[in-house]
């Protein structure tokens, strides 16, 4: 024999027994990762037999910090919580598998079972070489497992990673879409109550009334979130959040149905004690509905105070319990008076919010009370409201008999004294007047009639008639304060029919067009 072929069968002796070693690990290894596999299926849910985790229920009704009563979205927490729920099982499974494949070397190869009725020197002998053969081959399977198990692991954490960093820039994505689409609608949220516009809102959730005060896409949901209580609640405009109640994050007080759904129309009515503001905008109120029904568009109260005071005008129509209604209104209304607030829908156009903020004069005199007109600073029309009563040129055009009948119904002040009054807090406030309408309404016109029969009741007309009176340097100031001035001569009453007079509804028609809003009967 020579030393060629010797060392040839050496070799293939070596190559058998490295591949036997090899086919043997492999064997340990594939099914130490195939359980290791199965147990990460059946945790994910899928298979005969998942189990997947529990999921993490939390008691947030009553939210702490910043926390909201929501539950975290899947990508945020629950995703983490079933990787590390399904690693568990996998290791486990690796290590029982371990466990049964030593079992079984220690069973074959080192400590054979006795078998019944077999003399001792005929048992199984225990084969120790073979037997360290296999558990050699075991630990290289362990070993490679264990590095197939790492890599899977790794991947595994890697995707989650990938897809939460997706989630979390389509979330800003998504955010910024909301915005924007609202933004070029001209969609804004303004409290009725504190005359504050918010950039955030309180929203409810409509099941079981938990406060959400972050509702937009985030940690909590993408284009929807879980509340505590289990309902879906939309977190974008765009999903018609805004059909939740809503509360203000300012003063903590409702906010009208379906704020942040339209653009809003931000009407100051102002002007001194007792020159007809109240009277003016609650006859506004009724011109208003009358306008759009005529139009064929659709009217809608915002909130019960508006129906319920529209409702207290309609029932007292006749023209004492008008006064006597309004008399109690004014009376126990502070410096601020909620807005009447009304969702226009033209049969044409797009619908508004509109606010009307019936100001008290009075809070133009006190530092305390300006605070509370920041609503001042979203209008981008102004209603200032004067008696005609008040100028005395033509209060003394009237007799006797005449002034003690009128006297209970006329304002003290000059009206050029409260405009400058009012002028100098809208400035103090930081409003740029010269950006901004004025919509000068002279009032009580039955009340004047009589002097007032040969003037129309036209812009040009009405400015002539108070510049007779002696008001062109107040006009003046108005025209070189203000963007655009226009007069208004109207009676803020109703016919025996309960329709507003006609004067109040082209008031009511040409502001509201200025403000984008058209109502126009002709356009029918
Ligand atoms: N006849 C008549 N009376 C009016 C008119 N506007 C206001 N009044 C009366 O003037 C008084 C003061 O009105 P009100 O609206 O309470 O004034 P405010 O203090 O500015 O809100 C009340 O007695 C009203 O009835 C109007 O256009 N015609
Ligand atoms: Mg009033
Ligand atoms: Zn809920
Ligand atoms: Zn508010």
């Amino acid at each position: 024999m020579s030393s060629g072929t010797g060392s040839q069968a050496a070799g293939l002796v070596v190559s058998a027994v490295f591949l036997v070693v090899i086919v043997v690990s492999a064997r340990y290894g594939v099914s130490i990762f195939v359980q290791y596999t199965r147990a990460l299926v059946s945790s994910y849910g899928f298979g005969k037999e998942p189990k997947i985790a529990d999921l993490v229920r939390q008691p947030v009704r009553q939210p702490k910090d910043d926390h909201e009563p929501a539950y975290d979205r899947y990508l945020v927490a629950q995703a983490w919580r079933d990787l590390r729920h399904a690693q568990v099982r996998g290791l486990h499974a690796y290590r029982d598998t371990l466990k049964k494949s030593w079992q079984s070397i220690v069973d074959k190869r080192f400590r054979p079972k006795l078998i019944e009725n077999v003399a001792p020197q005929q048992q199984r002998k225990p084969r120790r070489i073979t037997g360290s053969a296999a558990v050699c081959c075991l630990g290289l399977g362990v070993f490679v497992a264990a590095l197939l198990v790492v890599m899977a692991g790794l991947v595994q954490a890697v995707v989650l990673a990938v897809l939460a960093g997706i989630a979390w820039v389509l979330l800003y994505v998504l955010q910024a879409l909301d915005i924007a689409v609202l933004q070029a609608r001209g969609v804004t949220n303004t409290c009725k109550n504190c005359g504050h516009r918010l950039f955030s809102v309180t929203y409810a959730c409509d099941k079981c009334d938990a406060r959400h005060k972050k509702l937009r896409p985030g940690r909590y949901g993408m284009i929807h979130r879980i509340c505590s209580c289990g309902n879906r609640l939309p977190t974008l405009a765009l999903n018609k959040k805004y059909r939740l109640a809503a509360w203000c994050t300012n003063c903590d007080r409702p906010l009208t149905r379906q704020t942040g759904g339209s653009a809003e129309i931000v009407l100051p009515v102002f002007g001194g004690p007792q020159v007809g503001k109240t009277q003016l905008v609650n006859v506004l109120l009724l011109a208003l509905e009358r306008l759009v029904q005529r139009t064929s568009g659709t009217f809608e109260y915002a909130d019960e105070p508006t129906q319920v005071q529209v409702e207290k005008i309609r029932k007292g129509l006749d023209q004492h319990r008008i006064e006597q209604t309004l008399r109690i209104s004014a009376v126990t209304g502070t410096a601020v008076h909620p807005a009447y607030s009304l969702h226009v829908k033209p049969s044409t156009g797009s619908a508004k919010l509109l606010h009307v903020f019936d100001a008290a004069g009075e809070s133009f005199r006190s530092a305390s009370t300006i605070e509370q007109l920041s609503y001042l600073k979203l209008a981008r029309t102004m209603v200032f409201v004067m008696d005609p009563l008040s100028i005395d040129t033509l209060w003394d055009g009237f007799d006797d008999a005449e002034q003690q009948q009128l006297t209970s119904r006329r304002a003290e002040d000059e009206p050029h004294v409260v405009f400058t009054e009012t002028l100098q807090t809208v400035t103090s406030m930081g409003i740029n007047t010269s950006k901004l309408r004025l919509a000068v309404v002279v009032s009580k016109a039955d009340l004047v009639a009589e002097k007032t029969r040969m003037i129309g009741h036209d812009d040009q007309s009405v400015r002539g008639w108070l510049s007779s009176l002696g008001q062109g340097h107040m006009i003046r100031a108005m025209d070189h304060h203000f963007g655009r001035v226009q007069f208004f001569l109207t009676a803020a009453t109703t016919d025996a029919h309960q329709q507003p007079d006609v004067s109040v509804e082209a008031f009511t028609r040409d502001v509201l067009a200025a403000e984008g809003l058209r109502l126009s009967s002709t356009s029918k």
